[in-house]
């Protein structure tokens, strides 16, 4: 049986030029790194699959030079053609089984799940490396319906399985998110929309220390 591939721990850093304020996705990765991020996934759903090749594959080697994870949203093709460490899907993209296929036992799949039933069915199909837990708050970054920290405390207590806790998640209540156990957290607007987004990350690494 496979081993899971374990990602960092900390902050997982996502994309999305349209939660930034004018900044770039580019300008946006390199400052979550000097910020301390070492997991970033790139997302971005308003470009045409040439445009995010291209951004895709300049964050690939900017990831690479500086000992990043990088794994790449909904494009299995773009994760592949750019080497990615590994792709993130949702629960109506291609099965985790299937993209396992395509993409190899050495790269890493990321799946969200809105659930208990999706959580316990990933950990047991055991295709996955690591699992997405939320919107935990409400967010309008993602058309999906809130979860609730109940969901999040169900697969801390019952799920063997790195996960990452997502979905509205804000300075004045990420402890709220620690205080349950996770390990690793991915804010997308709070980071990508700061001022001073590797101020804003060094921040929120010391939170997760303490
Ligand atoms: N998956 C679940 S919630 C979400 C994704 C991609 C968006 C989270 O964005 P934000 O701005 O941190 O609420
Ligand atoms: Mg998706």
């Amino acid at each position: 049986m496979r081993n899971r591939i374990i990602i960092p721990e900390g902050i997982y850093g996502i994309t999305g030029e349209n939660f930034t304020n004018g900044k770039t996705n580019i300008q946006c990765v390199e400052e979550m790194i000097r910020g301390g991020i070492k997991i970033i996934q790139y997302r971005e759903k308003n470009k045409s699959l040439g445009e995010k090749l291209k951004e895709a594959r300049e964050i690939r080697e900017i990831c690479k030079k500086n000992g990043v994870t990088f794994i790449v949203n909904d494009n299995i093709d773009i994760a592949i053609l750019v080497d990615a460490d590994g792709v993130h899907v949702g629960q109506d993209d291609i099965p985790p089984s299937e993209v396992r296929k395509l993409i190899g036992e050495n790269k890493i799949i990321g799946l969200s799940t809105h659930s208990p039933e999706q959580g316990k069915k990933a950990y047991e199909n055991n295709d996955v490396d690591y699992i997405g837990v939320g919107p935990i708050f409400p967010t309008t970054t993602k058309d999906t319906a809130p979860v609730g920290l109940e969901y999040l405390e169900y697969v801390v207590n019952n799920l063997d399985i790195p996960f990452v806790a997502i979905g509205g998640i804000k300075d004045y209540n990420i402890d709220k998110i620690i205080e349950r156990g996770a390990k690793r957290i991915c804010l997308v607007s709070d980071i990508v929309g700061a001022e001073n987004i590797s101020e804003k990350v060094k921040s929120l690494i010391s939170k997760l220390k303490k």
